[in-house]
């Protein structure tokens, strides 16, 4: 991991300045006019499951762009509109087999916002960066997908609005809506359920497909082997962030459980002295995550567990990469920082979720977009960090917490860390030992693929039904 050497701290006007003007900068350069290109597709479709029951539903698609624009596949949704057996049916997608990739092609169920006789869900494909791009004329090729009941039940399709029992071979089908970028440029939807950008309607289960790190931090203590083997480092060294000369405590980092599930703590100390200050800090090995969704269930604690209060400590959950040079702009870190006791200047509690561009560390100069809310966090908190193609965006229990611009937005993979650490040791001066704790529940990664909180949350439920306590598909680079 980098030196994480400059804190966060100094967000004053004149970074503020600073960032502003790169944002003005990055406009001017833009083309001076959008391009002229008309943008459209069309999907055909067919089915090798036709009976009124199946045992899955088996929607095949191929996309072409018939605009003579270059159509992006990650901006293309589909939505196949059926009605569900009942209320309280699940479905689960799969992808079969895809020209382009079946770990490119995601599935969400939808439940419709006015349901009609034959349509109450919907499943909505969707493509992660992977997938490429369609040249003016080409398609995607076959898609070979399928869905079927969670209790792999028969399923009836007869009652389906976009089943097409006839459709053996692919031909056009205007029963599906395929949206690009959020217009609906194809098909028409069940009566009154014309798609909407963002949709509003609400995800049934988690999206399946894509690449994914999950881990439940089900360990026996910060020696356990299978922690280095999941690809994390507990950090062992000197070095920043915090205060000069503390040192960095693995045996600090240790697992209890809370509320039946297993809990990574993360116990920072100090008696007043560098040589007595112990942080913590556990990070990913590989610097493999970029764009999609980073989620983690962290408590944040406003007071140590013993000894007096008032430490600057800096509880955090974040990505980051490597400093290359000095303002070297493919320099990325996003960062939850909970400071319980104020610091940088502040006076208390205060949450602050940062997007960086670039920094200077000597003189100090930081380019940076950030969002803050001052009171206290203690206690559990989901928070959720999103980055696509145009912007980065923080959830804190559900709640929008701060999008920040795409001049912000990661140029590399970084890392992804939990440390807890101390600006200074001004803020409480005893010489009387005391300590604090973080604690984190799980972490998640989905790449390239922006979910939403409660996606996430449905998510993690299905890893725990499921009884798996870490998988990690997500590539290096
Ligand atoms: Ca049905
Ligand atoms: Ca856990
Ligand atoms: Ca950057």
């Amino acid at each position: 991991m980098t030196s994480r050497t400059h804190p966060t701290s100094l967000r004053t006007a004149a970074a503020a300045a600073v960032a502003v003007a790169t944002a003005a900068a990055g406009l001017a350069v833009l083309p001076a006019t959008a391009s002229a290109a008309t943008d459209n597709v069309t999907v055909q479709y067919r089915t090798s499951a036709t009976g009124a029951t199946a045992d899955q539903t088996e929607p095949w698609f191929e996309i072409r762009n018939t605009g003579d624009g270059t159509v992006r596949l990650s901006a293309v949704k589909v939505r196949y509109y059926f009605k569900a057996d009942s209320s309280g049916t699940s479905y689960r997608f799969a992808c079969s087999w895809a020209v382009k990739g079946c770990s490119n092609i995601t599935g969400t169920f939808r439940t419709l916002t006015d349901p009609t006789a034959t349509a109450d869900r919907y499943l909505e494909i969707g493509f992660t960066s992977g997938a490429g791009s369609l040249a003016p004329g080409a398609d995607t090729g076959d898609m070979q997908l399928r869905f079927y009941r969670s209790d792999w039940q028969r399923l009836q399709q007869s009652d389906d609005y976009s089943f097409g029992p006839s459709q053996t071979t692919y031909a056009d089908w205007p029963k599906v809506t395929a949206q690009l970028s959020g217009a609906t440029v194809w098909g028409t939807a069940p009566e009154g359920n014309e798609p909407t950008d963002p949709p509003t309607d609400p995800p049934t289960d988690p999206p399946v497909g894509g690449l994914v790190l999950f881990d439940d931090f089900n360990y026996t203590g910060s020696s356990d082997p299978r922690i280095s083997a999941n690809g994390w480092n507990v950090r062992s060294d000197s070095g920043g962030p915090g205060v000069p000369g503390a040192t960095w405590a693995p045996e600090n980092v240790t697992f209890t459980a809370s509320g039946g599930n297993s809990v990574m703590n993360l116990r920072t100390q100090t008696a007043g002295t560098a040589a007595s200050t112990r942080q913590t800090e556990v990070l990913s090995k590989a610097t493999k995550f970029k764009n999609g969704t980073y989620a983690a269930r962290v408590k944040f604690s406003d007071a140590p567990v013993s000894g007096p209060d008032g430490d600057r400590v800096v509880q955090t959950f974040f990505t980051i990469n490597d400093l290359k040079a000095p303002m070297a702009d493919d320099y990325s870190e996003y960062d939850f920082e909970y400071l319980p006791n104020g610091g940088w200047g502040e006076p208390s509690s205060i949450l602050y979720t940062t997007s960086w561009e670039t920094y200077n560390p000597d003189p100090w100069q930081a380019i940076n977009q950030h969002s803050q809310v001052r009171q206290s966090w203690g206690g559990w908190h989901d928070l959720v960090l999103t980055i696509d193609n145009s912007a980065i965006t923080y959830y804190i229990d559900g709640q929008l917490f701060g999008t920040h611009d795409a001049a912000y937005l990661p140029e590399r993979p970084m890392s992804i860390n939990f440390n807890q650490w101390l600006i200074d040791l001004a803020g409480q001066t005893s010489t009387t030992p005391r300590s604090y704790d973080e604690q984190v529940d799980y972490v998640l990664h989905v790449k390239d693929q922006v979910l939403t909180p409660a996606q996430v949350d449905a998510t993690v439920s299905s890893y725990r039904t499921a009884g798996t306590t870490f998988e990690d598909t997500v590539p290096n680079p």
